[in-house]
């Protein structure tokens, strides 16, 4: 019989754990403040692009519904939050977008193609 179970604890004692950095501020850490807007829960809606004008910055959209800014679907303008935006898309295209009411105007935060 040869029962022993020999070389378990030679790889056992072989898994040793980084040596973790110091956290200066470990009090921090309780107090990660989340701001109090709920972008992170902002979905993306359906829209189809129905003209851009990317010298104004902006795009008009019919849009599906947007639940965040509480609109129903409809066709209107939009501001982009950056022009850049506008290359990716064209007149006709189907996207996908975000919208919020930035300094009073609704504004497209995130574009993109819809598949
Ligand atoms: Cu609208």
């Amino acid at each position: 019989m040869m029962n022993r179970i020999a070389g378990l604890v030679v790889i056992a004692s072989s898994l040793t754990a980084p040596p973790l950095l110091a956290q200066p501020s470990g009090h921090a850490a309780h107090h990660t403040a989340q701001p109090a807007t709920s972008a992170a829960a902002t979905s993306m809606s359906d829209g189809e692009v129905r003209k851009v004008d990317k010298d104004a910055g902006k795009i008009t959209l019919k849009h599906g519904p947007i639940p965040n800014l509480d609109m129903p679907d409809m066709t209107m303008v939009f501001r982009v939050k950056d022009a850049a935006m506008l290359d990716a898309v064209k007149a006709g295209d189907k996207v996908r977008f975000t919208a919020d009411k930035v300094g009073g105007q609704y504004t497209v935060t995130r574009i993109e193609p819809a598949k």
